[in-house]
């Protein structure tokens, strides 16, 4: 009687046990491709193969720079612990941007630490990440190794407090974005905070556990968490990962002395001569780095790039739900493009490993756009007029006096030898206004049309117009290509 009962129990349990040794997970869960188990918590992760050789030395800055002027558009992704939290500790919701959680709520590091013990992002998926990238038209991809938490997001020796070794997850993410970025033709660089580390005595940032920041720089306690975690964390990176496109360091403080930003820099050309650093660091950097979300009004010099959010945070908060839409991303990146910089957009992957839906959504249609029109952007040079970023008000002024600069959203101009890119987000009813140049125009036509056919360009009073036949035309944004004579633009 008793055998009997238990019987089908003890079937049950058995082949539930066959099939999580066959299948690494006893019930998989439908829609998680495969990859988790969100029931039993226990993660796939995929078969580690080699990782391409770092690359050589390039022969001057210029071709040190190449793949970055090229690439326009990179994809940032900000994912540590404090996604687990998401903008609320306790019950209640702290202020401010996701991934300083830490230090908006004055978070012992004790009680900070236990969040990698519930870590486990089950749905991570490092080929569908790269999937979406390269899908969004991104060309890179910039991770957070290690944010001002301190919390290293890679399998790392130097220091145990990381996702490897002190959470349930038990995998390195990098190692795996790293081997999907190669598979893709996709760059891949680091964020590592080199200055704020919440999680060490000597690193900078957290007072409400080890006192003020000036005392840890006096005393030695910075210089001995710089030498003895940061850096030593800097050369993992960049030695087990493959080729590191870029260093993005961040929130410097005083890196000026005893070499501390040098020593990052040296480094760097130690290990990988090609890698980029950018312009965070505190010492010179191969770039500049605006403030966040700042485009700046005019073109600029040299290269640059601008860090910018999707929302309001960086780090994923769940009550943060005010995305971009997609063709406001658009018009920035084109933006930043005919400025000569680069756009690295931000996204905030939640705990269970996933990119927002929507978020991913409009990235997503903006990918479709650039798969069309990409040429006037991978590549292009900075518009050679100016006029269409904006102007002084002659009516509004700001609370000095001063005339208010109006923003013009309506087009930009990118540029390739003998060719204009004229991105229109706002085409007037009678098309589209040339601004003056004195080069001879050979064609034009819509980069969308795969055709290339001719549009007719009328002109009064000087003024030369382009139309764009309405069924050639697209809801976002349309690239008219001006092939003119010679290089350049001449005024
Ligand atoms: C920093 C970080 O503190 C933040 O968490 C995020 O990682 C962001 C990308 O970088 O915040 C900054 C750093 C510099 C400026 C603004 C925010 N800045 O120069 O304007």
């Amino acid at each position: 009687m008793k055998t009997r009962s238990v019987f089908p129990f003890v079937l049950l349990c058995l082949s539930a046990l066959a099939f999580a040794l066959l299948d690494g997970c006893a019930t998989r869960q439908m829609g998680c491709g495969g990859s988790c188990c969100t029931v039993c918590a226990v993660s796939k992760a995929p078969e580690l193969t080699p990782l391409p050789p770092i690359l050589p030395a390039p022969a001057s800055q210029d071709e040190k720079m190449a793949w970055f002027r090229e690439a326009k558009y990179g994809l940032f992704i900000h994912w540590g612990l404090y996604c687990q939290p998401a903008g609320e500790w306790k019950g209640k919701p702290v202020a401010g941007i996701g991934e300083w959680i830490m230090n908006r709520a004055q978070i012992p590091v004790t009680e900070y630490e236990g969040l990698a013990k519930t870590f486990n992002p089950v749905q991570f998926d490092a080929e569908a990440w790269v999937q979406m990238a390269q899908d969004a038209g991104m060309k890179y991809i910039v991770i957070t190794s290690k944010h001002h938490e301190g919390f290293a997001m890679y399998h790392s020796a130097v220091s145990p407090y990381n996702i490897y070794d002190a959470t349930p997850f038990h995998r390195d993410p990098i190692r795996e974005l790293a081997q999907a970025c190669a598979k893709h033709g996709i760059k891949f660089g680091f964020y590592y905070s080199q200055s704020q580390d919440w999680h060490e005595p000597g690193g900078m940032g957290n007072t409400w556990d080890f006192g003020p920041d000036d005392a840890k720089d006096k005393d030695g306690a910075y210089d001995k968490y710089l030498q003895e975690k940061a850096e030593p964390q800097v050369a993992e990176l960049l030695q087990n990962y493959g080729p590191v496109c870029l260093m993005w360091f961040d929130t410097a403080r005083v890196m000026n002395v005893n070499n501390r930003g040098q020593r990052f820099v040296d480094l760097v050309h130690k290990y990988q001569p090609a890698c980029l650093i950018d312009g965070r660091l505190g010492v010179k950097g191969d770039y500049s780095s605006t403030g966040d979300n700042v485009i700046p009004s005019e073109g600029e010099q040299g290269d640059w790039e601008v860090p910018a959010t999707v929302n309001h945070t960086w780090g994923f908060k769940k009550d943060d739900t005010d995305w971009k839409a997609a063709g406001d991303i658009l018009f920035k990146l084109v933006d930043v493009a005919s400025k000569g910089g680069n756009y690295l957009l931000n996204v905030g992957p939640t705990s269970a490993g996933v990119v927002p839906a929507e978020c991913k959504s409009n990235l997503l249609t903006v990918g479709r756009w650039l798969k069309v029109n990409g040429e006037a952007v991978y590549g292009a040079g900075r518009s050679p007029f100016g006029d269409e970023f904006g102007d002084f008000s002659t009516k509004l002024k700001d609370a000095n006096g001063k005339p208010v600069y109006l923003e013009f959203t309506d087009w930009r101009c990118t540029t390739k030898p003998g060719k204009l890119y004229f991105t229109v987000f706002r085409m007037p009813r009678g098309g589209f206004q040339l601004p003056d140049f004195k080069n001879e125009i050979k064609k034009a036509y819509v980069l969308s049309d795969p055709e290339q056919a001719d549009l007719s360009i009328t002109t009064t009073n000087d003024i030369r117009q382009i139309a764009i036949p309405r069924e050639k035309q697209n809801s976002m944004a349309n690239t008219i290509v001006v092939e003119i004579a010679g290089d350049q633009v001449e005024r």
